[in-house]
């Protein structure tokens, strides 16, 4: 993984403070196609009553981990420390193979580039696209 520079993670704090309003909407969208579009996720939320786009537990869902990524934002410094009681939770708890991580990064990636083109710039790509596979690497640091 190539790791952020300190530009990088300016830029990601710069392009969050942006986007934020729109996280909970965002982080929905994201879940929801990620759900239809990669479709082996949905066994992690066979509990729920509906998985489809827009249904009440994705959008609640979609804020809460949207919740996380912004938490991520924070403590870029040291991602690893600051998600490891997320990390556990996913390693252990839920069971969640780390590959999905990527997955739900590029779900988000492509909703936030749908939904705010104009500050997508091919900077802020990049620069979210290294952070999102530093959030994954940290949530995978308790599997092994
Ligand atoms: Ni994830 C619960 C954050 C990726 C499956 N997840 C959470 C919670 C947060 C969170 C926060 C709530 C924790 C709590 O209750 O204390 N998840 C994140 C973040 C990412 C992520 C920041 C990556 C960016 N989670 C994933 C992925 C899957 C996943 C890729 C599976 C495909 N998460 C879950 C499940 C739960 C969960 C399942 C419990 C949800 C429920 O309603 O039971």
């Amino acid at each position: 993984m190539t790791s952020l520079t300190a530009k990088d993670k300016k830029t990601v704090k710069d392009f969050w403070e942006k986007i934020s309003p729109n996280a909970a909407a965002i982080g929905a969208d994201a879940l929801g196609r990620m759900l239809v579009v990669y479709p082996q996720t949905k066994t992690y939320f066979s509990h729920w009553n509906d998985l489809s786009p827009g249904s009440a537990p994705v959008k609640k869902h979609g804020a809460t981990v949207m919740a996380g990524v912004g938490e991520a934002v924070a403590k870029t410094e040291n991602l690893t420390a600051g998600l490891l009681d997320l990390s556990e939770l996913h390693a252990f708890t839920l069971r969640v193979d780390p590959a999905n991580f990527k997955i739900l990064a590029h779900n988000i990636l492509v909703v936030l580039a749908m939904k705010q083109p104009n500050d997508f710039t091919p900077e802020v790509h990049v620069a979210m696209d290294k952070f999102l596979a530093a959030v994954a690497l940290a949530l995978s640091e308790k599997y092994r």
